[in-house]
């Protein structure tokens, strides 16, 4: 019988893993029949802008969470393949912070150049997996989107690739369904000019109201007040920009927070994260978390404890992001051709519960940093993952909080080195406040010019 893989979406998670058994054939390696299922009509997973929200044309929920105007927001230098430098990709240096179409252009050029697209089947929607015990086999259901016809195939292993900022949480707050505005999640978020001229409320203080906040506020909107749960973001902002405490309620447009101020408000958008949601697993598969650095109940970040047959990839809050996922790919792909060896039950138990207590000493981002290094680190020893400097990566990552914290709007600007070809990037021909257009086109089209190493 054939030995069969299932991985499930073609994001950057997906394709990594689909590199990672092409490199090893390439490599004379006798690798399994692999199936990607994709719900998209093309990989690149949530770097595929689309205008929909809510449903898709099938019926099926809109994956993408990503918005015009998205900006790389960590430098480029960071999240660069250990195999397939930048340079390499668009044949000379390109400054630190893309646009989102040029790091799709990026993600997808490595995977263009393999033949792993025949195994992809797009329009493809994963509806369950199941286990059974007796032929030690994981049956896949899915449906053809376009054809509106479910089937089923048994595989050895299933990859689960699926992301984990799509299914959004939405809290409740009083008043809200007497807002006269808009209220909006920011998976749904798609175009900041539609809040030009308004006063916003976003609620939550991490990356996307961050995002979203200074998208908006770069594309005309009157001023943005933002809402915290636990603590202020406390950037230096600008005069229109503000950081409340958690709303308590709203009453018509006003909004009140819980120091007893309160503000007169056009919109509210909820930037209060994502759900790890796996309507396709049964209880005892599926992985229950919140968005943190090591997801309890995967060996190595990875392998399922409760079935070490089945792998999830990306499941971590990132830093790292497109390099971690190699990392982990090639981890996963080692473990299925069985030149890495699961230990017992007990060790892998033992080996996630220590990595989860180190992480719960984690302080601070500098620390979290460093500690998904180690994380990395770890993964890669083993592995024939062409050797990148995590640590050096690490330090860039900690250069760019401090570039934040200086200065909100314009750490866009600034240029890093790679770790992998040594070059430092050119300044980007346009201030990232004043640059209105993200397409590829206007990226690439300028000569950009030389910039000095920061400082
Ligand atoms: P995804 O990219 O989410 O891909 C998952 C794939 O699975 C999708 O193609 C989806 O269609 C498919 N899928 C899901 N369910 C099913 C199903 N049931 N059946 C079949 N297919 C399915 N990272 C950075 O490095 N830099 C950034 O600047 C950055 N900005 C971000 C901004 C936003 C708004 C968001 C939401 C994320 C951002 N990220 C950023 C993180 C981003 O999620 C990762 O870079 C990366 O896309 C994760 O890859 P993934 O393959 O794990 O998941
Ligand atoms: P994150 O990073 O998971 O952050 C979620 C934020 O939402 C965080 O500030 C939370 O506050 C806040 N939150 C969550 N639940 C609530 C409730 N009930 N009330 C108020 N505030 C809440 O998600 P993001 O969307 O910002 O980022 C995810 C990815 O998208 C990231 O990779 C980006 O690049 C884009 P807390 O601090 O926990 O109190």
């Amino acid at each position: 019988m054939t030995f069969r893989v299932a991985i499930l979406g073609a994001g950057p998670s997906g394709l990594a893993q689909l590199r990672a058994f092409e490199a090893a054939q390439r490599d004379g390696a006798d690798i399994p029949e692999i199936v990607c299922y994709e719900k998209q009509s093309n990989w690149g997973g949530m770097w595929n802008y689309t205008w929909r929200t809510g449903l898709d044309a099938y019926g099926e929920p809109v994956h993408g969470s990503m918005y015009r105007y998205l900006w790389s927001n960590g430098p480029k230098e960071c999240l660069e393949f250990a195999d397939y430098s930048f340079e390499e990709h668009f044949g000379r240096p390109i400054a630190s912070y893309p646009p989102r179409a040029v790091l799709r252009d990026y993600i997808m050029g490595r995977v263009a150049k393999s033949n792993m697209r025949q195994h992809i089947r797009f329009n493809t929607a994963v509806h369950w997996v199941e286990y059974d015990e007796d032929t030690g086999k994981f049956s896949v259901t899915v449906r053809d989107l376009k054809q509106d016809a479910l089937s089923t195939e048994a595989f050895d292993h299933v990859i689960v690739a699926t992301g984990h900022f799509s299914t959004p949480n939405a809290p409740y707050f009083e008043g809200l369904e007497q807002f006269p505005g808009r209220v909006l999640h920011a998976h749904d978020f798609r175009d900041a000019c539609e809040f030009q001229g308004k006063d916003l409320l976003l609620i939550g203080s991490s990356y996307s109201a961050e995002d979203i906040g200074t998208q908006c506020h770069k594309y005309g909107a009157k001023s943005v007040t933002f809402s915290y749960r636990s603590k202020p973001m406390g950037f230096d902002w600008p005069a229109s920009f503000a950081e409340v405490p958690l709303l308590t309620g709203v009453e018509g447009k006003t909004a009140h927070f819980k120091d007893g101020t309160r503000k007169t408000v056009d919109a509210i958008i909820l930037c209060t994260g994502y759900q790890h949601h796996f309507p396709f697993l049964p209880n005892e598969l599926s992985l229950n978390t919140h968005n943190r650095l090591y997801p309890e109940g995967l060996y190595k970040g990875i392998a399922s404890l409760a079935n070490p047959k089945l792998f999830f990839l990306g499941m971590q809050d990132q830093y790292y992001t497109f390099n971690m996922f190699d990392a982990q790919a090639w981890y996963a792909r080692d473990l299925i051709l069985n030149r890495i060896k699961l230990p017992t039950n007990d060790a892998m138990l033992a080996d996630t519960q220590k990595w989860v207590a180190r992480e719960e000493q984690v302080a601070n981002p500098f620390e979290a940093i460093d500690f998904q290094a180690a994380y990395i680190l770890n993964l890669l020893e083993p592995t024939d993952y062409p050797p990148f400097d995590v640590t050096g990566v690490a330090d860039i990552f900690k250069e760019w909080e401090h570039h934040k914290e200086a200065d909100i709007l314009g750490y866009r600007n600034k240029s890093y080195r790679s770790t992998l070809t040594g070059t430092l990037a050119p300044a980007h021909h346009t201030p990232w406040m004043s640059a209105m257009d993200d397409s590829l086109e206007a990226f690439l089209q300028e000569e950009q010019v030389p910039s000095t190493d920061p400082a």
